[in-house]
């Protein structure tokens, strides 16, 4: 934080745009940011915190009619408690870190036996992990699907949805392949989450660009999981199917500029699909830095590529594997599939192992070709047996 504050002063950046890495949720950098005068590029500290704590931003998703799964009200602390809701809920049930989110600190319950001893190992690396042990319980949801939909609040009041993407193809909480829209959600669906994600971000006072994220189960039903309150890696599929340029926006209202459009202007044209690509073994899945000796990437309508890859780079061993977003934008999700397939079989990354001959894989198996999702697909791609968590694999 103070080398980046240092390089904003240095340079006299007037504003600092978090990106989605380690600090774009921090809603201590927000607060260093106001107090050196340099406008943060996302929510007010306030609301990064209310919603960052899971428990809380259950409550409030409840209070302004988002749905959400039962569970407890608040965070559960002993054993005795646990079992009521437990009872109340039935089997199975989750427990989650009230300070996590993106799946680390879960443990799936799957009878009242386990629950103690859960309890306790759970609240443990909860402490460890995040410095506050406080948990909470939900009814599990078995292999649903997971679809967020995205949001813009400027601070006129203002605000608007773009609609949802569909991110049930990931492994370890992290997401392979994303596409907008998704086939599990109707029109129907579409405006009457939508209208009650825009509610709920009203109700908190959200500004900026945010992702509320769901489970959708089997039978359309949504359940609220949590707020990302920043943008995301996946936006570009929400940016080719409605044509806003969502950082353009988070600029925009950074600067207190109105929302250049209203909820009636946005629509939806066409499929969108992401192969986020790794540099990793696609068979294991270990990372595999190094220097890339040839990268080629082809161009043609409807194709975007988010890179900063290029011939003769190194890949350092020590940050996050992803080293571009292939993104596409075709008429009809058939169409995109073929354009993304194309292009990743014209892609030429030479060096470096990466995860395109997995998305290749992928593209082909005829349940994703049928749009038959789940937060499991994965696990038939994926070598290592099952973690001891109750099979959810841990989260980095
Ligand atoms: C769940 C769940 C089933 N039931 N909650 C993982 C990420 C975090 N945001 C919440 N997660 C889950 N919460 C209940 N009550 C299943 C998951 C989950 C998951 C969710 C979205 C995408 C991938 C996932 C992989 C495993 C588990």
């Amino acid at each position: 934080m103070p080398a980046i504050i240092s390089a904003a002063e240095i340079t006299g950046a007037d504003a600092i745009h978090p990106g989605y890495g380690f600090l774009s949720e921090s809603a201590y950098l927000a607060e260093v940011c106001e107090a050196c005068h340099i406008r943060f590029i996302g929510p007010s500290p306030n609301v990064i915190r209310l919603l960052g704590d899971k428990a809380r931003a259950r409550r409030a998703m409840k209070k302004a009619g988002v749905p959400i799964l039962p569970g407890s009200d608040g965070p559960v602390d002993s054993e005795e408690k646990a079992q009521k809701i437990g009872k109340d809920l039935g089997y199975p049930i989750i427990i989650k870190a009230v300070a996590g989110g993106g799946g680390r600190g879960m443990r799936v319950i799957r009878a009242v036996g386990e629950l103690g001893k859960a309890l306790k190992t759970a609240q443990r690396e909860a402490e460890a992990a995040f410095g506050v042990g406080d948990v909470y319980l939900e009814k599990y949801v078995e292999n649903p699907r997971h679809v967020e939909f995205q949001v813009l609040g400027d601070h006129h009041g203002a605000v608007v949805h773009l609609g949802e993407r569909e991110c049930s193809i990931q492994r370890r909480h992290q997401k392979l392949i994303e596409e907008a829209p998704s086939v599990a959600v109707t029109e129907k669906m579409r405006r009457k989450l939508g209208s009650a994600v825009v509610d709920a971000a009203r109700a908190v006072q959200y500004t900026n660009a945010g992702t509320f994220e769901f489970l959708l189960d089997d039978k359309g039903n949504f359940f609220f999981l949590e707020v990302n309150t920043r943008i995301q890696v996946e936006h570009p599929v929400t940016e080719f199917i409605t044509g806003v340029d969502i950082v353009k926006e988070q600029i925009r209202i950074a600067a207190g500029e109105r929302l250049s459009f209203k909820q009636g202007d946005v629509t939806f044209n066409g499929h969108s699909i992401e192969c986020r690509i790794n540099a990793e073994d696609p068979d294991t899945f270990a990372p595999s830095p190094g220097t890339i000796h040839a990268f080629s990437v082809p161009g043609g309508p409807g194709v975007r590529v988010d890179t900063f890859a290029h011939s003769e780079c190194t890949v350092p061993p020590y940050y996050d594997s992803l080293i571009a977003k292939i993104i596409v934008h075709a008429r009809d999700r058939q169409e995109a599939i073929a354009r993304m397939r194309r292009t990743l079989e014209m892609t030429v990354i030479e060096g470096i192992k990466t995860s395109i001959p997995l998305h290749l894989k992928l593209l082909a198996d005829p349940d994703f070709i049928a749009g038959r999702l789940s937060t499991a697909f994965m696990e038939r791609y994926t070598p290592e047996k099952k973690s001891a968590s109750n099979g959810l694999a841990e989260a980095v």
